[in-house]
């Protein structure tokens, strides 16, 4: 049978679940009503999520879907992004409010108020106008976490420009294919900035780039590190073009469905897709999910996303959602471990942060490093918690409640993606009784169905697929320059139907669970089994931190588990030797069942993550089945391959 035609085992039963705090609850921006009323009405749910923005224009129609699956929200509205940002929390008298507090890695601070904000984007919203930068060109944005990169994403929002924002840590080839594939008049980029304690370089990487690039004219160059440059005609400094214009500008009504950016993602096999998203729809699910998924009380809460900006998690929650909603955030630099493991929760007790988004790795990290650290540290600011990027593990999630949250706050799973815009699936932290592990329900709002082989929803304690059934605002409008390509990735394998690529069940009560990636999935024995389940049996294991679990082909079972371990800072060496994986393999099958048992574990230092901490397992797949290692290019750490490699006698 093949792999797609059965649909997945159904191991683990999770039966904690944490029921909303009641003050929460009493004040909860959303309540358990939402879902009914968007029920009912579902375009007029959104349309009055729209009107959180100012609008130049109303719009005539809410949605056209005339022309499936290319939709069009609030279409003849008329918006500017960067003015909801920015210009009209300034007219409503809140221009003392602070944005950003900003943190460099070094120490260093900036406090940016709405006002400070307002000036600097229309500063270098001047600025990319000398440089002859117009409305509908595109503009490739490769900066560290400092406050001139939101700076640039406003101020291309303000005068029309179409942002490419290329994640800091990606290599010159990645760049210039991205700036090829959006034929970008102007790069903007720093000298470098600041990771694990030292200046990282930025500008060679460019000046790679745009060596063999025929669009780029400029390259507008800020001063972080004050390293060396090399010099090019190109080039233009920041504090020299930016820092003369007038602070004045008025920003420029756009179309609803004007371009406001592409973010590309890589996939796991060809060109990196260029994600498409425009502007009314896109700020309209991105400032309602902040708002109702993080509970935002604008007045009071201060909001602290740890992404990088250079990824969609950074531009929905660090930069437009927040924004839009007039809130306070932190941007934080560098990295978790600088100078030493306790920064972020130094961040948040001197920020008194009130709301934490951060991924599943991260947490798993700080679970590694452990429980004492977190401890030193007054976090009773914190009210809500968030996750997002991958499934999180059950008991990372309960250790993230208890040791972060003080076991006070609520912790909502977030799932989405690049191409959804904002949230889809997730818990309302005034509502929700959340289970450790699941993201619960599709939003108030979203139309969302785990789906069997032929597209039937399945019933409850089924699994197969996630989709989502209905249009909705955030939705990438195309993949750039490739209409094709996004009907076939998206649209096709379930006709109507917007395919997410992620394994999902529905449990008993009709909540939704993520499995990873259908590509991962696992045939055992003629069971579809998920990898992410198989992590999780593992991780609840105390003295396991992280694990990864992939299928090695085998002749009796088809695919056989295989899982790489990483154990707990504490567990010393007891964690060697051969009666500890019978402990573990043993500790799987008790929890999930004889089927979900690993054929091998093999305990590692670290795993091979993307730069946006997803697991790479296609690479542990190749080391199972003994073969040479694949292209590690998209690594955050190549070196990672090597350790693996090293510890183990049968991979070579
Ligand atoms: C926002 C973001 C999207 C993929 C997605 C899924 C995984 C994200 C998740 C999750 C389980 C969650 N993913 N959130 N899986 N639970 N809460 O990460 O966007 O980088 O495009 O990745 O990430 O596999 O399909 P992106």
């Amino acid at each position: 049978m093949s792999q797609s035609q059965e649909t997945l085992s159904n191991l683990l039963q999770e039966t904690r679940s944490f029921p909303p705090p009641a003050e929460l609850a009493a004040a909860a921006n959303v309540k358990a009503e939402a879902y009914d009323e968007a029920a009912a009405d579902r375009l007029g749910y959104w349309a009055k999520q729209a009107e959180r923005l100012t609008w130049s224009k109303h719009w005539d129609e809410t949605l056209d879907w005339s022309n499936p699956p290319f939709a069009k929200w609030f279409v003849g509205g008329e918006l500017n992004a960067a003015y909801n940002c920015v210009d009209r929390h300034v007219e409503a008298g809140l221009g003392a409010k602070i944005a950003y507090h900003w943190e460099g890695e070094p120490g260093d601070t900036r406090t940016i108020t709405y006002a400070d904000l307002q000036r600097e984007v229309n500063k270098a919203a001047n600025a990319l106008l000398e440089l002859g930068v117009r409305k509908g060109d595109r503009v490739a944005i490769y900066l560290p976490m400092i406050p001139e990169l939101p700076i640039s994403m406003l101020a291309c929002a303000r005068i029309g420009a179409t942002h490419s924002v290329v994640f800091g840590g990606f290599s010159s080839e990645a760049l210039r294919t991205r700036i090829d594939d959006a034929q970008a008049k102007l790069v903007i980029t720093a000298d470098g900035g600041y990771r694990r304690g030292k200046p990282s370089a930025l500008k060679p990487t460019v000046d790679e780039a745009v060596a063999q690039t025929p669009t780029i004219e400029h390259v507008l160059v800020v001063r972080r590190t004050g390293e060396d440059v090399a010099g090019n005609e190109r080039d233009v400094w920041w504090h020299d073009l930016v820092e003369r214009q007038s602070d004045q500008h008025t920003a420029e009504p756009m179309d609803a469905e004007h371009p406001l950016y592409i973010l590309y993602t890589s996939g796991t096999t060809g060109k990196p897709k260029g994600i498409l998203h425009t502007t009314g729809g896109y700020l309209t699910h991105v400032a309602y999910t902040h708002s109702a998924v993080f509970d935002l009380k604008p007045e009071t809460d201060v909001f602290w996303c740890s992404a990088d900006i250079g990824w969609v998690t950074g531009h929905s929650y660090i930069v437009y959602g927040p924004l839009a909603n007039g809130a306070t955030s932190v941007i934080y630099e560098g990295t978790p471990d600088t100078p030493d493991k306790g920064r972020w929760w130094d961040i948040i007790q001197k920020y008194k942060v009130s709301i934490f988004y951060t991924a599943p790795t991260a947490i798993r990290t700080c679970m590694k490093w452990g429980d004492d650290i977190p401890a030193q540290y007054d976090l009773s600011s914190l009210r809500v918690l968030g996750s997002v990027g991958e499934p999180i593990n059950p008991e990372a999630y309960v250790w993230y409640r208890k040791h972060i949250g003080g076991d006070r706050t609520p912790v909502v799973d977030t799932w989405w993606q690049t191409e959804t815009g904002g949230i889809m699936v997730s818990p309302l932290p005034g509502v929700t009784a959340a289970k450790p592990g699941a993201a619960m329900r599709p939003l108030p709002g979203v139309s969302a169905e785990v789906v069997d082989d032929q597209g039937e929803p399945v019933p409850n304690g089924g699994g197969g697929f996630l989709t989502l059934t209905e249009p909705w605002p955030g939705m990438l409008r195309t993949i750039w320059g490739d209409d094709e390509r996004y009907v076939k990735t998206y649209w096709s394998r379930f006709e109507g139907k917007y395919f997410a690529g992620d394994g999902a069940k529905k449990d008993e009560d009709g909540d939704f669970w993520l499995l990873g990636r259908v590509d991962d999935v696992m045939l055992v024995s003629g069971h579809n089994i998920s990898t992410t389940e198989v992590e999780s049996a593992l991780v609840s294991h105390p003295k396991v931190a992280e694990a990864a679990v992939v299928g090695a082909t085998d002749p009796t079972t088809t695919q056989a588990i295989v899982a790489f371990v990483i154990p707990r800072g504490s567990a010393g060496e007891e964690v060697e030797g051969e009666e500890f994986l019978k402990e573990l393999r043993d500790h799987v099958a008790k929890t999930l069942g004889p089927i979900a048992k690993p054929r091998q574990i093999m305990m590692v230092p670290e795993l091979p993550k993307t730069r946006s901490g997803k697991i790479m397992r296609r690479l542990l797949r190749d080391v199972a089945e003994n073969r040479s290692i694949g292209d590690v290019t998209t690594l955050a750490d190549s070196t990672v391959m090597d350790l693996i490699s090293e510890k183990l006698p049968s991979a070579k």
